[in-house]
């Protein structure tokens, strides 16, 4: 069909969509359509954000909402599964194809549940299943009092070593306030506090002394590539199981930027990742394994996850099969491509990034040079229509709450079309803002660490260049709602 076509299609469909919306709750038609003007008119810098293909919007938007399909393909709870198997067993066909993975598991809603679904199918492979063998039972209902009291006392005793918050790790990597934090006895590695780089030494003395049933490699706001391989033998070497975390850089492995030692698949156990980020999908999760860890993934529903979200689903395979067209390897490529744009643009205006640059999708810019929190620096640029979320840097001395750092990325603005002078301006924009931003101070004259004042007429100035930039690159160019 040609892009013409599609356009007009779609640009129908969304209007005829929210005048039915309208009919019923007017002011949800007007956010809806407010959102779109907003995304519009704004740089999207957020790492873990993206713009989704009018396709996959489309296909989120169906009755397979309405369907309950706990269990697994071929093998649901409910009756009347058939078309949700299609949809299921395509999503996890086209994760399998793309990543090169044995097993893909397309359930999850979200990153955390996909962890979640790792975390438990990591303990029933190691834990649970050799007791039961031992113990001569089928399932844990055959088991004794007795039996069951020890065996939920040594599930709820291992041990779980993943890279710590502020050097980029993830809340669900063993933070203490998450839930992995506190069913796993855990431990975390961070960087170097030199070059802010993972040491694999350091991993692996810690792993050696510490002894843990799961490794987690893989980060949020870490902006480097990391070596699978050398994770794996870290891993093979004290007994743990490597789970990597993928939702970040999904997308660099899809698109073949990731590859050989720097591509997860290969070399972890069991691999998790979020559908919506550099992937470009819907919003949800994915668990990809090794064929010793399937059948555990597998039982994810009802154990872990509530009913699978099957209008979801089928955006994830419509995203999959997108992402496995030769077009989303240039993409990916782009993606870093305009990381080290973005990054050299903050180096040669001065600027301090974690690390010293980026070689993956994001650049964490440490805003304390500019006498500003984290809170501070998103705030102001949020008022010159800069969209970035606050990240902690390594060590931060403002807590994960104030932050010294602002977390940018580029899969969104790249979806867009920007390239290298874009990116390059994107970063000179975003330095105006800073230098012309002061901390403020509380009621009682002390120095505050949320508000600020923002020079005048930055905003206006900033919200004119990216206008410029915005409209040469037009979001969703086919939907007109006028
Ligand atoms: N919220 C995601 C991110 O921004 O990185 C991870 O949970």
């Amino acid at each position: 069909m040609s892009d013409q076509r599609i356009d007009s299609l779609t640009s129908s469909a969304y209007r005829q969509a929210l005048e039915v919306i309208a009919s019923v709750e007017p002011r949800i038609a007007e956010a809806t359509r407010q959102e779109l003007v907003d995304q519009r008119g704004s740089l999207k810098l957020i790492a873990s954000e993206n713009y989704a293909s009018p396709a996959v919007l489309l296909t989120m938007g169906t009755w397979f909402s309405d369907k309950y399909a706990e269990g697994t393909v071929g093998h649901r709870f409910y009756a009347g599964c058939q078309n949700v198997d299609t949809v299921e067993a395509l999503a996890a066909e086209h994760a399998r194809e793309l990543f090169g993975a044995p097993y893909a598991y397309a359930q999850p809603h979200s990153g955390i549940d996909a962890n979640l679904v790792a975390f438990w199918s990591i303990l029933a492979h190691r834990v649970e299943t050799p007791a039961l063998a031992k113990l001569g039972a089928k399932n844990v209902n055959e088991l004794s009092e007795e039996d069951w009291e020890s065996l939920r006392h040594e599930l709820g005793n291992q041990r779980l070593l993943g890279m710590s918050l502020d050097a980029g790790g993830h809340l669900t990597h063993g933070f203490r306030p998450n839930i992995s934090g506190k069913m796993f006895h855990q431990q975390q590695y961070g960087t170097d506090p030199e070059t802010g780089l993972l040491d694999y030494d350091a991993v692996a003395a810690k792993a050696r002394e510490f002894k843990p049933l799961v490794l987690v490699a893989g980060y949020s706001a870490y902006p480097r590539r990391v070596n699978f391989a050398k994770m794996r033998e870290i891993a093979d070497e004290v007994g743990a199981t490597l789970m990597v975390d993928m939702a970040h850089f999904a997308g660099l492995v899809a698109g073949k930027v990731f590859t050989g030692d720097e591509d997860p698949v290969p070399h972890a156990h069991v691999v998790t990742t979020t559908t919506h980020k550099s992937l470009r999908g819907p919003r949800g999760g994915l668990v990809l394994a090794q064929e010793e860890y399937a059948a555990d993934v597998d039982r994810g529903c009802p154990m872990v996850l509530g009913g699978p979200l099957s209008h979801v689903m089928a955006a994830k395979a419509v995203a999959l099969a997108e992402a496995r067209q030769p077009s989303f390897q240039v993409y990916a490529q782009s993606i870093a491509d305009n990381a080290k744009s973005l990054a050299d643009g903050f180096l040669s205006r001065g600027a301090t990034l974690v690390t010293g640059g980026t070689d993956n999708h994001l650049v964490l810019l440490d805003v304390s040079s500019f006498g500003l929190t984290g809170r501070q620096a998103e705030s102001a640029l949020l008022d010159a229509g800069v969209v970035t979320n606050r990240n902690s840097v390594p060590h931060d001395a403002n807590g994960a709450w104030y932050t010294s750092g602002v977390r940018l990325g580029t899969p969104a603005l790249t979806t867009r079309g920007f390239g290298h002078d874009e990116f390059d301006r994107v970063a000179e924009l975003i330095v105006h803002v800073l230098q012309n931003t002061q901390p403020g101070t509380t009621k009682d004259g002390k120095p505050s660490k949320a508000s600020y004042t923002l020079g005048e007429g930055v905003a206006d100035k900033v919200r004119d260049a990216s206008a410029e930039m915005l409209d040469k690159h037009p979001l969703y160019p086919g939907i007109d709602l006028s």
